[in-house]
């Protein structure tokens, strides 16, 4: 398994990690491009792990803007040779052996370089900056906190002239869901001159999956590609099992691309279901699947975004004890990896990016959309083979009445639903429908199905059943999802009344909500807010307790509340037995 994924990934790839030990220097004033830092690295750094989150140690717990990173590498062979990233947050500035090699922004989603490096010693700086400002996404003010740092897996692999550069799967089952008939898209790089290569892709069941599908296929094709990027089409069938959340069946995609004694092979995996909706409910393969989740942040007092793979297993043993299906990744592109646990697991997954809380002025500002937008497309391109990922959602309780954010909002859905070669639903949360709402969102328009957020009870008065008969009546074609409901509870606070903040009252509060959302048939079902308390920034948030969002069902060492073992019997049917 690689240490990424929960799969083999490259396995003809001579292939180390950059995790461990970095030098590490924060660089509060911004010097460290004029002085140079990328030649001459301190010399009195700290050190860091990689991957981890300055902002989960104790030295740099506040620490927001830039960041320097250095390591040195062995290669014991030259050539070309990918240096892969999957994820710094938020603007990343990559240096090899002094030069600059590659530039990102987006902290969630991955990029590279490939170069041709000698064998022998080589230096890596990487400049990681988490400053939240008027163009940044995330915005300043967040009710989460985007964490700095290189916060995913760095890789270093030799890769040969041609190689998979990216696959990207497309398929259509027929009518009962026995056959598919699959485009697997090996996106070719060449780094030599023209050349003739021969592209081969088979789909198998998945090694060391739970469930492995049965039923195989191959097809091969020869191409002559030319320096650069070339995607070369490879068609085939097969009889399938589908995936399903009851009977998660997975299939491994292998492509190789073989030049002469030269092959590369990368794989990815896949599992066939179809998602659609009704006016009332989300399909999967056809049948309504009621989604009963939670919204979950990438946090943790120790690791923050960084998680380790122990840790998104308990999260997920933790949402299927309570008898729940399905995580709302508020508010990011989360670790392929536990994208990979929710597909093994049968767990659905809504995807979504971080424009939070964006308006009108924000989004028109230079260079906002576009950077949002090729977060999406890096998304999608990321995680479209996954069957769990169930729709992408682009927008959080963004200011939907205002005519800048209907149209980067029909952009942004148009953009999804170009590059899912899946035809997933499109969705956004909208808090229009608050009690204190602007009433009519004109963005839903254009999405599937409508994600509700609203907190009637908490931040106003009200009452849920109003929220989601408001939303029909906008838009009786389309089923609603109550995407954030919730109360605030400290975690062990007990008061004999259930006061408010106490963990009664959050009970109480959620199993209501639920209950509606449960008897409500237009509600396409319901993901909680939130699944643990997270951190959230002082300067914004003076008003939440201990500085946490205290609206998970957990506290954020995952342990539960009264809220968790009350939405759990009322999921799994023992609500009333005792
Ligand atoms: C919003 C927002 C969440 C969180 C929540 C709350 O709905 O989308 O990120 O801030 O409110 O707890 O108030």
């Amino acid at each position: 398994m690689s240490i990424h994924r929960t799969f083999e990934t490259a396995p003809t790839r001579r292939r180390r990690t950059l995790n461990g030990r970095w030098a590490f220097v924060t660089d509060p004033d911004d010097e460290g491009l004029d002085a140079g830092y990328h030649e001459s690295f301190p010399a009195d750094a700290d050190r860091i792990d990689v991957p981890s989150a300055w902002n989960a140690t104790s030295e740099y717990y506040d620490h927001e803007g830039p960041a320097w990173y250095r390591r040195r590498f062995e290669l014991p062979t030259g050539g070309p040779t990918r240096i892969a990233f999957g994820g710094v947050c938020h603007d990343a500035t990559v240096w090899v052996d002094g030069d600059r090699t590659a530039e990102h922004y987006g902290g969630y989603t991955p990029f590279e370089a490939v170069l041709d490096l000698e064998a022998g010693d080589h230096d890596i700086v990487v400049r990681a900056d988490n400053t939240r400002d008027e163009r940044s996404i995330p915005r300043p003010g967040t009710d989460w906190f985007p964490y700095g740092g290189i916060t995913r897996e760095v890789l270093v692999e030799s890769v040969p002239e041609a190689f998979v550069a990216g696959i990207e799967v497309d398929y259509d089952l027929d009518s009962d869901g026995e056959d598919a008939d699959l485009t697997v898209t090996a996106d070719v790089r060449s780094l030599g001159e023209s050349t003739d290569v021969e592209v081969t892709a088979t789909v198998e069941g998945a090694r060391g999956a739970p469930v492995a599908g049965s039923g195989e296929a191959t097809a091969e094709r020869e191409v002559s590609v030319d320096t650069g990027l070339t995607s070369v089409p490879v068609e085939c069938e097969l009889a399938v099992d589908r995936w399903s959340p009851d009977d998660p069946a997975l299939y491994e995609v292998r492509v190789a691309v073989e030049s002469g004694e030269a092959r590369d092979e990368r794989r990815e995996r896949v599992g066939f279901r179809t998602v659609a909706v009704s006016d009332r409910a989300v399909l999967v393969n056809g049948d309504p699947v009621e989604l009963r989740g939670v919204n979950r942040h990438e946090d943790h007092p120790e690791w923050g975004h960084a998680q380790p793979l122990r840790l998104q297993e308990i999260d997920l043993d933790v949402i299927a004890e309570a008898g729940m299906n399905t995580v709302r990744t508020s508010h990011y592109p989360n670790h392929p990896r536990f994208l990979d646990l929710c597909d093994e697991r049968g767990i659905l997954a809504i995807e979504e990016i971080p424009y939070w809380q964006f308006d009108a002025e924000r989004f028109a500002r230079e260079g906002v959309l576009d950077r949002g937008k090729k977060t999406l497309a890096e998304m999608i391109a990321r995680d479209h083979a996954h069957p769990a990922v169930v729709a992408w959602s682009v927008t959080n309780e963004c200011a939907n009445e205002e005519a800048g954010v209907v149209e980067a909002t029909a952009e942004l859905a148009a953009l999804a639903r170009d590059r899912d070669p899946n035809d997933r639903p499109v969705t956004l949360a909208s808090n229009n429908y608050h009690p204190d709402g602007d009433g009519t969102d004109r963005c839903l328009e254009h999405v599937d199905f409508v994600c509700a957020n609203a907190y009637p009870g908490w931040y106003a008065e009200g009452e849920y059943a109003n929220v989601l008969a408001a939303v029909r009546e906008d838009y009786p074609d389309k089923p609603v999802v109550l995407s954030e409901f919730g109360a605030g509870a400290v975690a062990g606070e007990r008061t004999r009344d259930g006061a408010k903040w106490s963990e009664s009252f959050q009970a109480d509060f959620l199993a209501d909500a639920v209950r509606t959302a449960r008897e409500t048939e237009y509600v396409a079902g319901f993901t909680v807010w939130q699944f643990c308390d997270t951190r959230t920034d002082p300067r914004n948030w003076a008003t939440r307790p201990k500085t946490k969002n205290n609206k998970g069902i957990v506290d954020e060492y995952r342990r539960p509340k009264e809220a968790y073992n009350r939405v759990r019997d009322l999921l799994t049917g023992e609500e009333g037995s005792q």
